[in-house]
Protein backbone atom coordinates (compact mmCIF):
# COMPACT_ATOMS: atom_id res chain seq x y z
CA UNK A 1 0.00 0.00 0.00
CA UNK A 2 1.40 3.42 -0.90
CA UNK A 3 2.26 5.47 2.09
CA UNK A 4 -0.65 8.21 1.23
CA UNK A 5 -3.12 5.59 1.01
CA UNK A 6 -2.11 4.53 4.67
CA UNK A 7 -2.17 7.86 5.59
CA UNK A 8 -5.77 8.47 4.42
CA UNK A 9 -6.48 5.24 6.53
CA UNK A 10 -5.15 6.69 9.65
CA UNK A 11 -7.12 10.07 9.23
CA UNK A 12 -9.92 8.31 8.67
CA UNK A 13 -9.87 6.55 11.16
CA UNK A 14 -9.65 8.82 13.33
CA UNK A 15 -12.67 10.85 11.76
CA UNK A 16 -14.95 7.22 12.14
CA UNK A 17 -13.49 6.91 15.88
CA UNK A 18 -12.37 3.58 15.14
CA UNK A 19 -11.00 3.43 18.85
CA UNK A 20 -9.30 -0.41 18.29
CA UNK A 21 -8.89 -0.57 14.53
CA UNK A 22 -6.65 3.43 15.13
CA UNK A 23 -4.10 1.39 16.76
CA UNK A 24 -3.97 -1.61 14.35
CA UNK A 25 -3.43 0.44 11.44
CA UNK A 26 -0.97 2.03 13.12
CA UNK A 27 0.99 -1.01 13.57
CA UNK A 28 0.65 -1.75 9.90
CA UNK A 29 2.21 1.54 8.83
CA UNK A 30 5.13 1.01 11.48
CA UNK A 31 5.70 -2.56 10.05
CA UNK A 32 5.30 -1.40 6.35
CA UNK A 33 8.70 1.17 7.39
CA UNK A 34 6.86 4.51 7.57
CA UNK A 35 8.33 6.86 10.35
CA UNK A 36 6.02 6.90 13.46
CA UNK A 37 6.22 10.86 12.72
CA UNK A 38 4.68 10.80 9.79
CA UNK A 39 1.84 8.62 10.87
CA UNK A 40 1.26 11.72 13.78
CA UNK A 41 1.37 14.52 10.94
CA UNK A 42 0.39 13.12 7.98
CA UNK A 43 -2.61 11.02 9.28
CA UNK A 44 -3.68 10.84 12.68
CA UNK A 45 -3.40 14.66 13.18
CA UNK A 46 -4.86 15.50 10.03
CA UNK A 47 -7.81 13.58 10.85
CA UNK A 48 -7.85 15.34 14.56
CA UNK A 49 -7.81 18.58 12.69
CA UNK A 50 -10.92 17.45 10.84
CA UNK A 51 -12.47 16.25 13.91
CA UNK A 52 -12.23 19.47 15.74
CA UNK A 53 -13.66 21.64 12.16
CA UNK A 54 -16.54 19.36 12.58
CA UNK A 55 -17.36 19.58 16.17
CA UNK A 56 -16.61 23.60 15.60
CA UNK A 57 -19.63 23.74 12.40
CA UNK A 58 -22.03 21.61 15.10
CA UNK A 59 -21.82 18.70 12.35
CA UNK A 60 -20.69 16.40 15.19
CA UNK A 61 -20.75 16.80 19.37
CA UNK A 62 -18.14 15.79 22.47
CA UNK A 63 -18.92 12.24 22.69
CA UNK A 64 -17.60 11.74 19.29
CA UNK A 65 -14.30 13.61 19.81
CA UNK A 66 -14.28 12.14 23.12
CA UNK A 67 -13.98 8.60 21.20
CA UNK A 68 -11.80 10.20 18.27
CA UNK A 69 -9.37 11.31 21.18
CA UNK A 70 -9.54 7.75 22.72
CA UNK A 71 -8.63 6.30 19.39
CA UNK A 72 -5.23 8.77 19.06
CA UNK A 73 -4.72 8.28 22.66
CA UNK A 74 -4.31 4.51 21.65
CA UNK A 75 -2.43 5.34 18.80
CA UNK A 76 0.15 6.66 20.82
CA UNK A 77 0.25 4.26 22.96
CA UNK A 78 1.75 2.02 20.29
CA UNK A 79 3.96 4.84 18.54
CA UNK A 80 5.47 6.62 21.49
CA UNK A 81 7.92 3.37 22.51
CA UNK A 82 8.94 3.93 18.65
CA UNK A 83 9.70 7.61 19.21
CA UNK A 84 11.30 6.84 22.40
CA UNK A 85 13.71 4.42 20.35
CA UNK A 86 15.42 7.46 18.36
CA UNK A 87 16.69 8.94 22.04
CA UNK A 88 18.96 11.19 20.74
CA UNK A 89 22.42 10.11 23.19
CA UNK A 90 25.06 12.62 24.57
CA UNK A 91 25.09 16.33 26.26
CA UNK A 92 21.52 16.51 27.79
CA UNK A 93 20.08 19.76 26.43
CA UNK A 94 18.52 20.69 29.65
CA UNK A 95 15.16 20.20 31.58
CA UNK A 96 12.16 20.85 30.36
CA UNK A 97 9.05 21.19 32.87
CA UNK A 98 5.98 20.20 30.19
CA UNK A 99 2.41 20.68 31.06
CA UNK A 100 -1.13 22.19 30.24
CA UNK A 101 -2.65 25.28 30.86
CA UNK A 102 -5.11 25.15 34.33
CA UNK A 103 -8.60 24.86 33.12
CA UNK A 104 -7.37 22.37 30.20
CA UNK A 105 -7.34 18.85 29.90
CA UNK A 106 -6.47 18.23 26.32
CA UNK A 107 -3.19 16.32 26.76
CA UNK A 108 -2.78 14.62 23.59
CA UNK A 109 -0.31 17.38 22.09
CA UNK A 110 1.17 17.99 25.27
CA UNK A 111 1.95 13.80 25.54
CA UNK A 112 4.05 14.28 22.09
CA UNK A 113 6.13 17.21 22.49
CA UNK A 114 7.10 15.61 26.18
CA UNK A 115 8.31 12.55 24.37
CA UNK A 116 9.71 14.95 21.45
CA UNK A 117 11.65 16.38 23.68
CA UNK A 118 12.79 13.84 25.67
CA UNK A 119 13.70 11.99 22.52
CA UNK A 120 15.76 15.20 21.88
CA UNK A 121 17.93 15.12 24.80
CA UNK A 122 15.93 16.95 27.41
CA UNK A 123 14.97 15.79 30.66
CA UNK A 124 11.38 15.64 31.12
CA UNK A 125 9.04 17.15 34.14
CA UNK A 126 5.78 16.39 33.19
CA UNK A 127 3.33 18.11 35.55
CA UNK A 128 0.53 17.10 33.55
CA UNK A 129 -2.67 18.81 32.65
CA UNK A 130 -4.97 21.66 34.58
CA UNK A 131 -1.81 23.01 35.92
CA UNK A 132 -2.06 25.86 38.22
CA UNK A 133 0.47 29.01 37.15
CA UNK A 134 1.35 29.00 40.77
CA UNK A 135 2.79 25.02 40.34
CA UNK A 136 4.67 25.95 37.28
CA UNK A 137 6.81 28.90 39.38
CA UNK A 138 7.08 26.77 42.01
CA UNK A 139 9.01 24.28 39.71
CA UNK A 140 10.31 27.14 38.36
CA UNK A 141 11.91 27.63 41.38
CA UNK A 142 13.00 24.39 42.92
CA UNK A 143 15.02 24.20 39.81
CA UNK A 144 16.95 27.88 39.61
CA UNK A 145 20.21 27.34 38.39
CA UNK A 146 19.94 24.46 36.02
CA UNK A 147 19.28 24.95 32.33
CA UNK A 148 15.58 24.77 32.15
CA UNK A 149 13.02 25.51 29.78
CA UNK A 150 9.01 25.71 30.50
CA UNK A 151 6.83 24.03 27.77
CA UNK A 152 3.02 24.86 28.31
CA UNK A 153 0.24 23.52 26.03
CA UNK A 154 -3.03 25.08 25.79
CA UNK A 155 -5.71 24.25 23.31
CA UNK A 156 -8.49 26.42 24.06
CA UNK A 157 -8.46 30.54 23.42
CA UNK A 158 -9.93 30.65 27.32
CA UNK A 159 -6.70 28.44 28.79
CA UNK A 160 -4.00 30.60 26.35
CA UNK A 161 -4.76 33.63 28.23
CA UNK A 162 -3.26 32.34 31.96
CA UNK A 163 -0.15 32.26 29.73
CA UNK A 164 -0.29 36.18 30.11
CA UNK A 165 -0.34 35.51 34.07
CA UNK A 166 2.67 33.02 33.68
CA UNK A 167 5.13 35.40 32.36
CA UNK A 168 3.95 38.12 34.58
CA UNK A 169 4.02 35.98 37.73
CA UNK A 170 7.97 34.73 36.27
CA UNK A 171 8.94 38.25 36.44
CA UNK A 172 7.58 39.37 39.94
CA UNK A 173 9.43 36.68 41.33
CA UNK A 174 12.36 37.44 39.40
CA UNK A 175 12.98 34.11 37.84
CA UNK A 176 12.12 34.69 34.40
CA UNK A 177 15.91 35.85 33.50
CA UNK A 178 16.79 32.20 34.57
CA UNK A 179 14.28 30.20 32.24
CA UNK A 180 13.25 29.99 28.42
CA UNK A 181 9.48 29.89 27.57
CA UNK A 182 7.95 28.08 25.01
CA UNK A 183 4.15 28.12 24.32
CA UNK A 184 2.33 26.05 21.88
CA UNK A 185 -1.44 24.59 21.05
CA UNK A 186 -3.68 25.24 18.33
CA UNK A 187 -4.57 28.92 19.46
CA UNK A 188 -1.01 29.97 20.27
CA UNK A 189 0.85 32.42 17.66
CA UNK A 190 3.82 33.96 17.44
CA UNK A 191 2.18 37.36 17.60
CA UNK A 192 0.59 36.00 21.40
CA UNK A 193 3.96 34.78 22.08
CA UNK A 194 5.91 37.99 21.49
CA UNK A 195 2.82 40.19 23.04
CA UNK A 196 3.15 38.27 26.50
CA UNK A 197 7.34 38.51 26.28
CA UNK A 198 7.79 34.66 25.76
CA UNK A 199 10.93 33.23 24.23
CA UNK A 200 9.03 30.65 21.18
CA UNK A 201 6.49 28.92 19.75
CA UNK A 202 5.97 25.35 17.47
CA UNK A 203 3.69 24.35 15.16
CA UNK A 204 4.11 20.95 15.73
CA UNK A 205 6.28 18.17 18.43
CA UNK A 206 9.24 17.62 16.04
CA UNK A 207 9.31 21.75 15.41
CA UNK A 208 8.70 22.30 19.31
CA UNK A 209 11.60 19.99 19.95
CA UNK A 210 14.03 21.99 17.03
CA UNK A 211 13.27 25.14 18.22
CA UNK A 212 13.85 24.23 22.04
CA UNK A 213 17.38 23.16 21.18
CA UNK A 214 18.02 26.51 19.29
CA UNK A 215 16.39 29.11 21.93
CA UNK A 216 18.22 26.78 24.81
CA UNK A 217 22.04 27.74 23.01
CO1 LIG B 1 -11.62 19.80 22.67
N1 LIG B 1 -11.64 21.56 21.82
N2 LIG B 1 -12.80 20.46 24.09
N3 LIG B 1 -11.53 18.01 23.35
N4 LIG B 1 -10.72 19.34 21.10
C1 LIG B 1 -10.74 21.75 20.69
C2 LIG B 1 -9.38 22.15 21.20
C3 LIG B 1 -11.47 22.90 19.88
C4 LIG B 1 -10.50 23.78 19.05
C5 LIG B 1 -12.59 22.31 18.97
C6 LIG B 1 -13.31 23.38 18.18
O1 LIG B 1 -14.20 24.02 18.70
N5 LIG B 1 -12.95 23.59 16.92
C7 LIG B 1 -12.20 23.68 21.05
C8 LIG B 1 -11.45 24.88 21.63
C9 LIG B 1 -12.00 26.18 21.06
C10 LIG B 1 -11.23 27.37 21.52
O2 LIG B 1 -11.23 27.70 22.67
N6 LIG B 1 -10.57 28.03 20.59
C11 LIG B 1 -12.44 22.56 22.05
C12 LIG B 1 -13.40 22.63 23.10
C13 LIG B 1 -14.30 23.87 23.08
C14 LIG B 1 -13.52 21.63 24.08
C15 LIG B 1 -14.50 21.61 25.29
C16 LIG B 1 -14.74 22.94 26.01
C17 LIG B 1 -15.83 21.02 24.75
C18 LIG B 1 -16.98 21.02 25.76
O3 LIG B 1 -16.87 20.46 26.81
N7 LIG B 1 -18.06 21.67 25.36
C19 LIG B 1 -13.83 20.56 26.21
C20 LIG B 1 -12.81 21.24 27.14
C21 LIG B 1 -12.27 20.35 28.19
C22 LIG B 1 -11.18 21.07 28.98
O4 LIG B 1 -10.04 21.10 28.54
N8 LIG B 1 -11.54 21.64 30.10
C23 LIG B 1 -13.10 19.73 25.21
C24 LIG B 1 -12.81 18.38 25.41
C25 LIG B 1 -12.12 17.59 24.51
C26 LIG B 1 -11.94 16.08 24.71
C27 LIG B 1 -11.73 15.66 26.18
C28 LIG B 1 -13.16 15.38 24.18
C29 LIG B 1 -10.73 15.79 23.74
C30 LIG B 1 -9.35 15.83 24.44
C31 LIG B 1 -8.79 14.45 24.72
C32 LIG B 1 -7.38 14.54 25.25
O5 LIG B 1 -6.61 15.45 24.95
N9 LIG B 1 -7.04 13.53 26.03
C33 LIG B 1 -10.80 16.99 22.79
C34 LIG B 1 -10.14 17.04 21.54
C35 LIG B 1 -9.46 15.75 21.08
C36 LIG B 1 -10.12 18.20 20.73
C37 LIG B 1 -9.56 18.37 19.30
C38 LIG B 1 -10.60 17.76 18.34
C39 LIG B 1 -8.21 17.76 18.98
C40 LIG B 1 -7.04 18.18 19.87
C41 LIG B 1 -5.87 17.26 19.61
O6 LIG B 1 -5.63 16.31 20.35
N10 LIG B 1 -5.16 17.48 18.48
C42 LIG B 1 -9.49 19.94 19.19
C43 LIG B 1 -9.55 20.50 17.76
C44 LIG B 1 -8.24 21.10 17.29
O7 LIG B 1 -7.25 21.21 18.01
N11 LIG B 1 -8.25 21.56 16.08
C45 LIG B 1 -10.69 20.35 20.06
C46 LIG B 1 -4.05 16.61 18.03
C47 LIG B 1 -2.73 17.03 18.68
C48 LIG B 1 -1.61 16.10 18.18
O8 LIG B 1 -2.46 18.35 18.26
O9 LIG B 1 -2.68 20.85 18.54
O10 LIG B 1 -2.96 19.31 20.55
P1 LIG B 1 -2.31 19.60 19.27
O11 LIG B 1 -0.74 19.64 19.59
C49 LIG B 1 0.24 19.89 18.58
C50 LIG B 1 0.62 21.37 18.38
O12 LIG B 1 -0.38 22.26 18.81
C51 LIG B 1 1.92 21.53 19.08
O13 LIG B 1 2.52 20.24 18.95
C52 LIG B 1 1.49 19.25 19.13
C53 LIG B 1 1.89 17.96 18.48
O14 LIG B 1 2.19 18.10 17.11
N12 LIG B 1 1.97 21.89 20.50
C54 LIG B 1 3.00 22.61 21.05
C55 LIG B 1 1.14 21.53 21.51
N13 LIG B 1 1.56 22.00 22.67
C56 LIG B 1 2.71 22.66 22.44
C57 LIG B 1 3.56 23.31 23.32
C58 LIG B 1 4.68 23.94 22.79
O15 LIG B 1 5.48 24.62 23.60
C59 LIG B 1 4.95 23.89 21.41
C60 LIG B 1 4.12 23.23 20.54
Amino acid sequence: MANQEMFDKLRDAIVSQNIAGTAELCKEALAAGIPPLDIITKGLSVGMKIVGDKFEAAEIFLPQIMMSGKAMSNAMEVLTPELEKNKKEGEEAGLAITFVAEGDIHDIGHRLVSTMLGANGFKILDLGVDVLNETVVEEAAKHKGEKIILVGSALMTTSMLGQKDLMDRLREENLRDGVKCMFGGAPVSKKWVEEIGADATAENAAEAAKVAIEVMQ
